[in-house]
């Protein structure tokens, strides 16, 4: 989203007992709550209606309510939380900044505030899903549910399921493939981390490098990150020589760039397609 678009709430006051010593949990203590919520209100601003856009006093209730329901040790973690679920809740922000000031925190010290910042937002990402053995469909249907049933993920869309021929030179079975688009709250590597779960659990084993599985997840794009780690390389390195990756991925985004090359999805496939006339 690159809408700056925003409303703000500053200074509301909560009593709460966050806090390491047990005398904060038990007594509690004033804190103060600054929060940006961004989301398009160009809509709202046309129609005059408030249905198009999000009602800052309910988002301050809420707050107001999720910050006196339990008590973290930590700003931080309070911070985490709410911001989650802000943007769980309100399915209209895309993006949320949350600082939480502490100023009678027990430092000892005269000082006027003492405050955490954090921002978080639904990112847009690509997956690439294949599967090579046993009920392949079944496989990829059941990732593609469970993916769906994530509470950080949503607005799940998948491309057409194809069958294709294996790729890398590993002699087996055909694969079927597809593409996925999505949002997510989780970060790249806690994307990767449940995509990994999702594989064991369809019993996928790394014998063979490139070699059958029955599911493979593997994250092309995930906004505008860029990584060269081995353990996460993003966007996937080698997709612009992989049919099966591109003609379902051209289906939900051909005008995405792949930030690394400046090519978008349907020109690394018009190429694809012209060198393998050859
Ligand atoms: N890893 C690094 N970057 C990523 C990323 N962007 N997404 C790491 C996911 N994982 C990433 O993967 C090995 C390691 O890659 C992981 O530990 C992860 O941290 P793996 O899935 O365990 O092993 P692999 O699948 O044998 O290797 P790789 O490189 O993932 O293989 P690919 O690229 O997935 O290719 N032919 C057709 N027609 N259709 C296919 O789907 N798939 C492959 C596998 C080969 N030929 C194919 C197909
Ligand atoms: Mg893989």
């Amino acid at each position: 989203m690159d809408c700056k678009d925003s409303i703000k709430i500053k200074g509301l006051e909560v009593y709460a007992g966050h806090g390491v010593f047990a005398k904060e949990n038990k007594e509690g203590q004033m804190f103060l709550i600054d929060a940006v919520l961004f989301t398009d209100i160009r809509k709202a601003g046309l129609s005059d209606d408030l249905s198009y856009s999000t009602d800052y006093g309910e988002v301050c209730h809420f707050i107001s309510q999720f910050f006196r329901q339990q008590p973290f040790f930590l700003i931080e973690a309070a911070s985490e939380q709410l911001a989650m679920e802000i943007l769980l809740a309100f399915p209209l922000i895309f993006e949320v900044e949350v600082r939480i000031h502490k100023p009678h925190a027990p430092i000892g010290l005269p000082f006027s505030d003492v405050s955490v910042e954090i921002r978080r937002g639904w990112k847009k990402a690509y997956l690439g899903i294949g599967s090579n053995m046993g009920d392949k469909k079944r496989y990829l249907e059941e990732a593609i549910g469970k993916i769906g049933n994530h509470r950080k993920i949503r607005n799940v869309e998948c491309a057409e399921m194809i069958t294709t021929a294996p790729y890398g030179g590993v002699k087996q079975d055909d694969f079927l493939n597809s593409a996925i688009g999505l949002e997510t709250l989780l970060t790249p590597y806690e994307l990767l981390a449940f995509l990994q779960e999702l594989e064991g659990e369809a019993g996928r084993e790394r014998l063979i490098h490139w070699g059958p599985r029955t599911l493979d997840l593997d994250i092309l794009f995930y906004q505008d990150f860029l990584s060269d780690a081995p353990d996460l390389t993003v966007p996937h390195p080698d997709m612009e020589n992989r049919m099966f990756v591109l003609e379902p991925l051209s289906q939900l985004c051909p005008y995405y760039l792949n930030p690394v090359t400046g090519k978008c999805v349907k020109q690394m496939l018009m190429e694809l397609s012209k060198e393998m006339e050859k």
